[in-house]
């Protein structure tokens, strides 16, 4: 089994990610986890706070010599915005965020306590371990990627760019929708024999548990609901040069929540940042009189930034299912069963 934990506030030292269950004998070098940290720094609307920090990832364990030994990998990467303990006290929460659900929850009485472990600051680990998950699925050829497909609900290039600079001028915020495509999955990743095996199932879980997702589909999603079934499945051909294949991928590359040889596409669609400029009604949470929300700085529009920690996401989904199909343990181990497997489904 392949899981990880992340720690860290937005404001605090820094964040920490621990991956645990990846194989021996894994080259890791630090340059690509810092390439990827870097991807989700970027796209046009991020905030002040992207200037300020320049993530760079710090092996802290796991690897000897760049290769891993199978142990917990553990990731630091340090806050330079450290000023958890000198911030204000928040007290009118934003609507969209998790800061009144949080404070009533915990019990707190500044919503700073919620918010700094809340803030999408914690993607920051999500990433560095999709990357170290990236390292080990590029050994079998598996390649992830992903692009925005529409903002605010333009999707020409010039649409999605002038909607970010409407935002940015009326002080608002916008969302999205963006595709990840995963190249090079075999099949045969998830299973039908239990709900929490199938693969489907568990990428639209790691994708919704990034902050401001709000809808996961896989291949043709709720398309599916618009024609008839002969209309929609993928036909199935074979030739001996290719073995089977398909003319169409409806599915999305999964069927009965496996894996199905064809290209992994899914879509999620990201609500607007929810901290405004312009603040939404809300009510002060020691007095209960009407106000407004609190401002903080915040990003005008992170679909771009979505994408590469959905990327992220699906990487570790993707290595999670491919390590229990292959086995642990030792990369040249788990590299024999991947190709008997190859040659048994040719
Ligand atoms: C983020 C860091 C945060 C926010 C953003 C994501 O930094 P700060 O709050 O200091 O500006 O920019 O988080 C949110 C918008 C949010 O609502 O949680 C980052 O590193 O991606």
């Amino acid at each position: 089994m392949l899981r990880y934990l992340t720690a860290g506030e937005s404001h605090g030292k820094g964040m920490l990610a621990i991956l645990e269950g990846m194989p021996a004998g894994l080259k890791v070098e630090e340059a690509i986890i810092n390439q990827e940290l870097k991807r989700r720094q970027q796209g046009f609307g991020r905030g002040r706070r992207m200037q300020i920090e320049h993530d760079r990832a710090e092996i802290i364990s796991g690897l000897k010599k760049s290769l891993t030994l199978g142990s917990p990998i553990a990731l630091l990467i340090q806050n330079k915005d450290f000023s958890i303990e000198k911030l204000k006290k928040v007290i009118s929460p934003r609507p969209g965020h998790a800061d009144l659900a949080g404070l009533l929850k915990y019990g707190f009485s500044d919503i700073r306590d919620v918010l700094e472990r809340a803030s999408a600051r914690s993607t920051v680990a999500t990433v560095g371990i999709g990357a170290l998950c990236k390292i080990f699925l590029k050994e079998f050829g598996i390649k992830i990627s992903s692009r925005v497909l529409s903002i605010g609900g333009e999707n020409s290039g010039q649409g999605m760019v002038e909607k970010i600079a409407e935002a940015i001028k009326l002080k608002d915020t916008v969302g999205g929708i963006f595709e990840v495509i995963a190249k090079g999955v075999p099949v045969g990743l998830g299973s039908y024999v239990q709900p929490d095996r199938r693969l489907d199932a568990r990428l639209a879980q790691n994708i919704m548990s990034i902050p401001g997702i709000k809808g996961v589909e896989i291949g043709l999603g709720f398309g599916y609901a618009q024609a008839f079934g002969s209309q929609m499945h993928d036909a199935i051909y074979y030739n001996k040069k290719k073995g089977y294949f398909r003319k169409t991928n409806n599915a999305g590359g999964i069927e009965g929540g496996i894996s199905n040889g064809e290209e992994i596409i899914l879509r999620a669609c990201m609500k607007p940042i929810s901290t405004l400029m312009q603040p939404l009604d809300s009510v002060n949470i020691a007095t209960k009189k009407a106000t407004l929300a609190v401002l903080e700085r915040a990003d005008v529009c992170v679909v771009e930034a979505a994408g590469v920690i959905a990327e992220s996401a699906t990487a570790f989904v993707l290595a999670d299912t491919f390590l229990e199909k292959f086995g642990q343990d030792a990369l040249a181990d788990i590299k024999k069963a991947y190709q008997a497997y190859c040659k048994r489904i040719k």
